[in-house]
């Protein structure tokens, strides 16, 4: 019976490249929050989900695996990234299982759900096993620009498909696993369809505060100015997805407190973080302002790369004295958050004074739509070197000699 099962499995494995080159050829299907919301109130199919969700986890997957091969070969033969690629070839023939099986058999529905939760357990740890993937490189090759930028594009884009793939598998799980739930009423899955901003940014501004001052024993107050521009006394409320407004804001709180701290060592007070959330018709726009000094402009790129911001990860212990330092993904993890549902997060800092940090998102559930990769032949030309000269001159730190012009007069 095991060497049954041994041979089938290999079977199943030997037949993988096919499965991927078949489900690659679509194109993931995104949804709007307000599709989402559907799956989980009154006219909740589990049945409708289930057949959906093993289509397109399939989809989304091999989308994934396909573009994990255009990476430079040396970064696909590290270790680390041959470990990511085999959970997600796993994953797929796991979720393949189901295709012809039967909607109508509840056992069916409930062995469905069980997978899926087996699934997310097996991608836990795909962001730093992608980082330790990037260092060995790094330390094997060093980081030259169109490495760095090959990497950039393919994690932005490998990891917003991730953080979809999530965002399906939870709604899955959260609304069909059976049991009846307490948490808010207004809540569907993850998603808060009357997610109150104000009270996300001042519970993640608290939980920073916290670690602020178990480091830097002080910490900047917090100034928040709220308008809701159609209803003027209204909170302001949107269907959004709590945890990821929290991580975005939690990481902005995390900057700008160690900036103003480190930027006032010297002085007795600290500047305060003035935060203003603005609901118009179309945006909802959170800006995150300090005076920590800021940073030049022409560094705020590596602010957001994955090769120039990757630290080796530190050990356990050394969390309890780094609380501040995250493990260097914050920022361009957040970034993809906001994007995901149609927003951006941008830095503009003003060296010599402080930054400003603007997080935009949809304010109506129907503009919430994912945000996806596509697997074509535009994403294949972008992993192409271009050999091409640039179409923009580049600035020369030579001094332009004019006694030549000066001679032909
Ligand atoms: N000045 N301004 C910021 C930082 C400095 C800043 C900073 C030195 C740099 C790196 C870092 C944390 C802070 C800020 C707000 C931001 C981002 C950067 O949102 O004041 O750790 C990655």
């Amino acid at each position: 019976m095991k060497f049954v099962r041994f041979m089938m499995r290999n079977a199943a494995l030997l037949n993988a490249p096919k499965h991927i080159d078949h489900y690659a050829k679509f194109s993931p299907s995104p949804l709007s929050m307000k599709q989402f919301l559907d799956f989980g109130s009154t006219n909740a199919c589990e049945k409708t989900s289930f057949s959906f969700l093993r289509q397109e986890l399939p989809v989304r997957l091999s989308n994934s695996l396909k573009e994990i091969n255009l990476l430079p070969d040396r970064m696909i033969m590290t270790p680390s990234v041959q470990l990511v690629h085999s959970w997600f070839v796993q994953s797929l023939l796991e979720i393949l299982q189901f295709q012809g099986m039967s909607p109508d058999d509840p056992s069916v529905l409930e062995e469905f759900v069980e997978a899926l939760v087996t699934i997310r357990n097996r991608h836990n740890d795909v962001v730093p096993t992608m980082a330790q993937g990037v260092i060995e490189y790094r330390d094997a090759y060093g980081e030259d620009h169109v490495t760095s930028q090959n990497i950039q594009y393919f994690l932005d884009r490998f990891y917003m498909s991730r953080i979809s793939i999530r965002m399906l598998i939870n709604q899955h799980t959260l609304i069909f696993d059976g049991t009846t739930k307490p948490g808010h009423p207004s809540s569907i899955g993850c998603i808060d369809s009357c997610c109150d901003v104000t009270e996300v940014i001042r519970d993640a501004y608290d939980c920073a505060k916290m670690l602020c001052e178990q480091y830097y024993l002080g910490s900047p107050e917090l100034e928040l100015k709220e308008i809701n521009a159609k209803n003027k006394s209204q909170p302001i409320q949107i269907s959004y997805v709590p945890s990821h407004l929290y991580h975005m804001v939690f990481e902005l709180f995390k900057n700008a407190m160690r900036a103003t701290v480190e930027n006032h060592e010297t002085r007795r007070t600290l500047p305060s973080i003035k935060v203003i959330v603005a609901l118009g018709t179309e945006d909802l726009s959170i800006k995150i302002s300090d005076q920590g000094g800021g940073v030049p402009f022409r560094k705020i790129d590596r602010l957001f790369s994955y090769m120039y911001s990757t630290a080796p990860r530190p050990n356990l212990g050394d969390h309890q004295r780094t609380p501040m330092a995250g493990f260097g993904y914050g920022l361009p993890i957040s970034r993809l958050y906001a994007r995901y549902f149609q927003g951006d997060l941008q830095l503009y800092p003003m060296e010599g004074y402080g930054t400003d940090a603007v997080i935009q998102l949809k304010a109506l559930s129907t503009d919430s739509i994912e945000k996806l990769p596509v697997f074509n032949k535009t994403a294949l030309r972008h992993y192409k070197v271009n050999q091409e000269a640039d179409d923009w001159c580049v600035p020369s730190k030579e001094p332009l000699n004019l006694a030549v012009y000066k001679a032909a007069k």
